[in-house]
């Protein structure tokens, strides 16, 4: 298998407008156990053969009806990928909701916006919150 078809995970960063992001979007997983009840950034898992940008479309329009534009990608230390407590690596993007309104459909039972300069509000999974402190960080902090 060439490295493109290998599984990955991949996730957005759904802020309310790409050009001057406010809120963010939360989600909180339902599964599996040792993840219920924290947030993630909504993504999954990439399919045998699908680009990631393709996946990233599919798991948010399956997981919260959304159909999304994507944004750069933010990138993380490892190649541009972010750790994972698995052996798999987080690639992130950017994302703005340009049809549907989001709801938790699958995988999640919360959903929440977190206002500008509470993006840590929530109990991340601890690579999730790695990757949001960096992005405040980069956006010159709350
Ligand atoms: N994470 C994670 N953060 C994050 C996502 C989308 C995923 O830490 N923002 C982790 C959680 C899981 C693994 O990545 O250990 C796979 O994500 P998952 O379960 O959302 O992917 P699915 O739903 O595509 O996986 P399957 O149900 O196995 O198909």
């Amino acid at each position: 298998m060439s490295p493109k078809h290998q599984t990955c995970v991949v996730a957005a960063a759904i802020v309310d407008r790409l050009d001057r992001p406010a809120r963010l979007l939360a989600a909180r997983r339902t599964a599996p156990p040792a993840l219920a009840g924290q947030w993630e950034l909504p993504g999954g898992k990439t399919e045998p053969g699908e680009a990631p940008a393709d996946a990233l479309l599919r798991e948010l329009r399956e997981e919260l009806g959304v159909r999304v534009r994507l944004g750069a990608q933010i990138t993380g230390p490892l190649d541009g990928h972010w750790p994972l407590a698995s052996a798999l690596t987080l690639r992130l993007w950017w994302a703005e909701i340009v049809d549907g309104e989001p709801m938790p459909l699958q995988d999640h039972d919360q959903i929440r916006w977190l206002e500008a300069g509470r993006w840590l509000d929530v109990a991340w999974i601890p690579a999730d919150r790695t990757a949001v402190s960096e992005m405040v960080r980069r956006a010159g902090g709350p």
